[in-house]
């Protein structure tokens, strides 16, 4: 009889309900004892005191029980619903191992799933990429991973693939047919077609960036010009210094929040100048630094100084980014910015101040608006391929681009069936593997318990 593992599959701490999930053969022996179900109808909600094995009663809960093959792991499975104090929780996970259960490891309850044959490799990825999801976009491509969308279309390719093999081996295998004949020009044809499909999805995948990582946003621009001041609106709250003083900021500071459709991380940064001050300095290279790793800038200068000449030097790496909103900040005051003969003339303005909440709320949709546009260029492609399936996509590229050379210039073609061989076999490594136990350990070690 295998493990019967237990694991909260809700996040830990105080909240109304927490829901503790089971899978395995001891399930139906555990509704029967300590919730006095011996017969449970599966998937039916039952209200029911939970008794320990030490007869007392640790809460009221909602239990639910899955039978075999029709649950999510396949196995025998239970969820129970207790309230969401820590000590509730852990005394029913206590009682549970005391019956027998061990806690789960992480991703193991999708593990299960996936080798009792529920859901494919990239399904399996495709829960782990819905859940750490950063914005709305993510979501909807990870949902499409989920209901097989790319596992379809991989699988698609393969059998194609594998036709092509076939129909190779009756070639190889009676040389008399003539190898330059029509079939032959078909097989390429349907191998050149099937390596077109595998490099749009390696296109994909090196767009694909922007769904693993937090988009990080961030202001720039002189000193004193209102960075941190906007800062404090954007996210608001009073987070950053401000004062009157130029070269106030010096390390940078990080708010993550959730602006449009997901979330980013605003970044204040110090002032771009020529500083005497060491520690400023410093400031001003993690700055730098923050600019190359940004996906969008917010240029801010002020609109009631004169243009800072010495700006100049700082902007062309500025403007290596396509991705810039130019804000023109202090609008309150008189105007005596001309950027008329600057590089930054070309820019598109937003113009603020920070005494006006509704230029701040401009701005806002300003970014957003930006963001969806970074976003929307993704969507396009309509599906999500992630660093393990592209390094898979890019061995079967090269197996099939090295097949193809083999049959068009008619030498070597006996060795073109393993280079074909190995486009199956690295395509199906995609959807699933079984015997690779190390790397279904290193890929569900990332998954959260419970899970
Ligand atoms: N009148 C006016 N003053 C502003 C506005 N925005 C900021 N300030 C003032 O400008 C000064 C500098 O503001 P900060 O937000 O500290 O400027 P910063 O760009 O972060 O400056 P550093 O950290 O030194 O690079 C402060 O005295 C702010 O009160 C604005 O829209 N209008
Ligand atoms: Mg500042």
């Amino acid at each position: 009889m295998g493990d019967t593992i237990v694991a909260q599959a809700t996040p830990s701490g105080e909240s109304a309900l927490a829901l503790i999930r089971l899978s395995g053969e001891l399930c139906l022996k555990i509704i029967k004892e300590s919730c006095g179900l011996p017969y449970p109808t599966p998937r039916h909600a039952y209200y029911k005191k939970y008794i320990s094995v030490n007869n007392d009663t640790i809460d009221q809960v909602v239990v639910t029980y899955y039978e075999e093959k029709k649950s999510f792991t396949s196995e025998r499975s239970l969820e129970i619903t207790c309230h969401g104090n820590p000590i509730i929780v852990r005394s029913i996970i206590e009682d549970l191992l005391d019956r027998g259960c061990r806690i789960a490891k992480p991703g193991e309850f999708t593990l299960k799933s996936y080798l009792n044959g529920k859901i494919d490799l990239i399904q399996a990825e495709a829960i782990a990429d819905l859940i750490g999801a950063k914005s709305k976009i993510a979501i909807e491509l990870a949902n499409k991973n989920l209901n097989g969308e790319l596992s379809d279309k991989i699988s698609r390719i393969q059998s194609k693939c594998i036709e092509q093999q076939a129909i190779i081996e009756a070639f190889i295998d009676f040389p008399e047919d003539d190898i330059g004949s029509e079939q032959t020009e078909n097989v390429i044809k349907e191998l050149e077609k099937s390596a077109k499909e595998i490099k749009s999805l390696l296109d994909i995948s090196e767009r694909c960036d922007i769904f693993n990582d937090i988009i990080n946003v961030v202001l720039v621009g002189p000193p004193n010009v209102g960075k941190s001041s906007l800062f404090n609106c954007i996210i608001g709250n009073e987070r950053a210094i401000v004062d009157k003083e130029a070269g106030t900021t010096r390390d940078f500071i990080e708010q993550k929040i959730y602006l449009g459709k997901t979330y980013i991380n605003m970044y204040d940064t110090a002032g771009l100048r020529e500083a005497k001050n060491r520690i400023e300095n410093i400031g001003i290279s993690k700055t730098k630094e923050l600019i190359e790793n940004s996906d969008l800038l917010l240029l801010v200068l002020d609109n009631s100084s004169p243009y800072p000449r010495s700006f100049n030097k700082e902007i062309k790496s500025l403007l290596q980014t396509n991705n810039v909103i130019l804000i023109l900040n202090k609008t309150d005051l008189t105007t005596k910015l001309d950027l008329s003969d600057t590089q930054l003339n070309h820019l598109e303005k937003c113009y603020s101040t920070i005494k006006d909440k509704t230029s701040i709320d401009e701005i806002i949709i300003k970014i957003s608006t930006q963001l969806n546009t970074l976003f929307e260029k993704h969507k396009e492609f309509g599906l999500y391929v992630n660093m393990r399936q592209s390094n898979s996509l890019k061995a079967s590229y090269v197996s099939i681009d090295t097949c193809i050379s083999r049959i068009t210039s008619r030498i070597d073609i006996e060795f073109c069936v393993p280079d074909l061989k190995n486009v199956i076999l690295n395509l199906g490594e995609i959807v699933g593997v079984k015997d690779n136990e190390d790397m279904l350990d290193q890929l569900f070690s990332n998954f959260c318990i419970g899970k």
